[in-house]
C-alpha cells in the first residue's frame, strides 16, 4: 500500500469533524513505518500551549551523552517516565534530574493523539507512558541512532512534528546502511513499528526559518511505551 485516505478518528480527539472531510494521506515508508501527513495540524495550537506549560515545570535542557558531548537538541519530557542521558548512559527515569521531581503529567490530548495515530497505522491499544519533547533551533541535529532503551520493541513509537520543517534520515538495520531523506512538516505524524522498529534514524541540521506558531524552532513529540 503506497497511500490511502482515512478520516480523522473523531472519537479520540475533541476536534469534532467540521464537515470539511479531513482526509489524511498515509505514506508507507517500510513494512512498519507510516507517515500520516498533517494528522496533528488541527490540534497543533493546543499541543504547543501544552508544551509551554510542561516546559515551565520541567525546562528544556541540553543533556550530555556518554561520550561527553552535549546534545544540540534541547529536551524535556512528560508522562510516567522520561528519557534522559548523562555521562553514565541512556535510560528512562520517573524523576526529572534537573528538578528532582516527577515529570509533568502527560496531557490527555497527547495520549489520545498518539493512541489514535497508532490505531490509524494498524497498532491497537498503544498506551504511551513516556513523551520525549525535542526542541530544535536552527543548526540542531540528531545523528543516526537506534531507539533501544524501551523494554518491549513490539510497541510502536509515534512521532509528531511541529513548527519548522526538517529532513528526517531513515536508515536501515546497520548504521552504515544508506539513509533515505524524508522531509517532515508541521503537523506530520509518523508511526514506527513492526520490523522497522530498530532501524537507525536521525534528523538533519534544521535550517533557519520562521514558523507562524513556533518562530525559529522545530518541536518533536516522541511517544513511547517504555515499560
Ligand atoms: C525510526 N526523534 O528522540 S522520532 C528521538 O524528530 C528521535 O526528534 C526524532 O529520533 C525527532 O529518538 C523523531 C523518530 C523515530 C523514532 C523511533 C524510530 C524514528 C524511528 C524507531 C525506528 C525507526
Ligand atoms: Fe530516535
Amino acid at each position: 500500500m503506497l497511500s490511502a485516505n482515512l478520516t480523522m478518528p473523531s472519537d479520540t480527539l475533541p476536534y469534532a469533524d467540521d464537515g470539511a472531510q479531513s482526509a489524511i494521506q498515509h505514506v508507507a515508508l517500510g513494512s512498519g513505518a507510516v507517515v500520516l501527513r498533517g494528522y496533528a495540524r488541527r490540534c497543533a495550537v493546543d499541543l504547543l500551549s501544552m508544551i509551554t506549560s510542561i516546559s515551565s515545570l520541567s525546562p528544556f535542557r541540553h543533556m550530555v551523552v556518554p561520550g561527553g558531548w552535549k546534545m544540540s537538541v534541547g529536551l524535556t519530557n512528560c508522562g510516567k517516565v522520561g528519557w534522559i542521558t548523562d555521562r553514565t548512559g541512556y535510560r528512562y527515569d520517573s524523576l526529572d534530574p534537573a528538578t528532582r521531581r516527577p515529570w509533568p503529567k502527560m496531557p490527555p490530548l497527547f495520549a489520545d493523539l498518539a493512541t489514535g495515530a497508532a490505531k490509524a497505522a494498524g497498532f491497537t491499544d498503544f498506551c504511551p507512558d513516556a513523551c520525549l519533547i525535542n526542541r530544535y533551533a536552527p543548526g540542531a541535529r540528531l545523528s543516526l541512532h537506534q531507539d533501544r532503551d524501551e523494554r518491549n520493541f513490539e510497541h510502536p513509537i509515534v512521532s509528531v512534528s511541529l513548527g519548522l520543517p526538517a529532513i528526517f534520515l531513515w536508515g536501515g538495520k546497520k548504521r552504515a546502511d544508506e539513509a533515505r531523506r524524508l522531509p517532515l512538516h508541521h503537523g506530520d505524524v509518523v508511526v514506527w513499528g513492526g520490523p522497522d522498529r530498530l532501524n537507525f534514524h536521525g534528523v538533519d541540521a534544521v535550517a533557519r526559518g520562521e514558523h507562524p506558531l513556533t518562530g525559529s524552532f522545530r518541536f518533536n513529540l516522541t511517544f513511547r511505551q517504555a515499560r
